[in-house]
């Protein structure tokens, strides 16, 4: 089949992407320690994969406080920033695009990782039942663990975490990304915010939709006033039900922060697919609700193979597919696609800790 619209060139925000692959965020824990920071070996497992349209990192920790996991990268000190840096120069000498994924985790971590072995925050003291975080544990041995039961922030801490954001986007900037992604999606911070059952704040942040809305926009404006929408790009995963999120007002959410972020003039809205997790597959009905709520790129992921995202393209509802565990295995996914080649298979076994073993030694096709 040919591919005419997956390797065709798209133009989101200010910058033109060679073609519409785009390398989904891909949590892989081999940050150094101790500073939780970019190494070389995250280096060339990046730059192997420049040939994607746009690369979305790992998602990496704007605070101490927004981690949830033990390995994942920060980019909140210099020495993070300057990691990262190499990572961008790397894969700019390649000729590809990257946006930096932002996160902060809210009740998805332990005191283990928190500083002082505080309690995590979230909008309210709810504990993610069956969620698990990743933890280095007191004798030394890691171990998945789960999440602890959070703090409800105060009001007036809130005003603290939107500067993180902004902070963590400026220093994006300088180390080069061409885009952030604000992640707002997988039942972390902001999607505990969004979401009915996990946010019972009776502030201005809570009660209703466009109260449980008011942090993350709170948020793209800070970033926004950082770096610009054209370098903005936020993530969603409307109808998502694990890290027990259960909201039956997600695509409601979804298309009410659609139209928001076009009021902004935001370079791109990334879509989180509900089925490789379980939840209602997205209807065409919400899908075309989306694509007329916002006037940017839209890129959807989850478990699309070269052939079903080619058809999501021809249908009109996104402009960019994101492909996750493919290019974990195929660095060089794309020419794999325009050859017809087969794929390597992803062993899961690796995706997260090591080193090279299952991070760069997948082979790329002979030339
Ligand atoms: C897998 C393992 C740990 C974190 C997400 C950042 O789902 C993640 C994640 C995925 O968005």
């Amino acid at each position: 089949m040919s591919l005419d619209k997956l390797l065709t060139p798209l133009t989101i925000g200010h910058a033109t992407l060679a073609n519409r692959l785009v390398m989904a965020p891909l949590t892989r824990s081999r940050a150094a320690q101790p500073g939780d920071l970019p190494t070389a070996l995250n280096t060339t497992y990046y730059a192997q994969r420049a040939s994607a349209g746009l690369i979305v990192t790992e998602a990496t920790q704007i605070s101490r406080q927004g981690q949830g996991y033990a390995w994942t990268p920060g980019i909140y000190t210099d020495a993070q920033e300057a990691g990262w840096k190499d990572v961008v120069d790397a894969v700019h000498a390649k000729g590809g695009r990257l946006s930096l994924q932002l996160w902060h985790v809210g009740r998805i971590s332990h005191h283990l990782l928190q500083e002082n072995g505080q309690a995590p925050v979230a909008p309210s003291a709810i504990r993610a039942e069956g969620a698990k975080s990743f933890v280095v544990q007191e004798d030394g041995t890691p171990a998945n663990v789960q999440t602890d039961t959070p703090r409800a922030l105060e009001a007036d801490e809130l005003p603290g975490i939107v500067a993180a954001y902004a902070a963590a986007a400026a220093r994006a900037k300088r180390a080069g990304f061409d885009f952030v992604e604000v992640h707002s999606a997988n039942g972390y911070l902001l999607h505990q915010f969004l979401s009915t059952n996990s946010n019972q704040r009776t502030d201005a942040y809570g009660g209703n939709l466009e109260n449980r809305a008011r942090l993350l926009l709170e948020v793209i404006d800070a970033v926004v006033g950082e770096i610009g929408a054209d370098h903005v790009g936020v993530r969603l995963s409307p109808n998502f039900v694990a890290h027990d999120i259960q909201d039956a007002e997600s695509e409601a959410m979804a298309t009410y922060l659609a139209a928001e972020f076009a009021k902004r003039g935001l370079a791109y809205l990334h879509i989180a697919e509900p089925d490789w997790v379980g939840g209602a597959p997205l209807s065409d009905a919400f899908r075309a609700a989306l694509r007329s709520h916002f006037n940017g790129a839209i890129i959807t992921c989850g478990g699309y193979s070269a052939e079903s995202g080619e058809a999501r393209l021809a249908g009109g509802t996104a402009d960019a597919i994101g492909y996750g565990r493919p290019f974990i295995a195929n660095p060089d996914l794309v020419e794999r696609f325009r050859r017809g080649a087969a794929l390597n298979t992803p062993d899961q076994s690796t995706f997260y800790g090591g080193a090279e073993h299952g991070y760069t030694d997948y082979p790329a096709l002979a030339d």
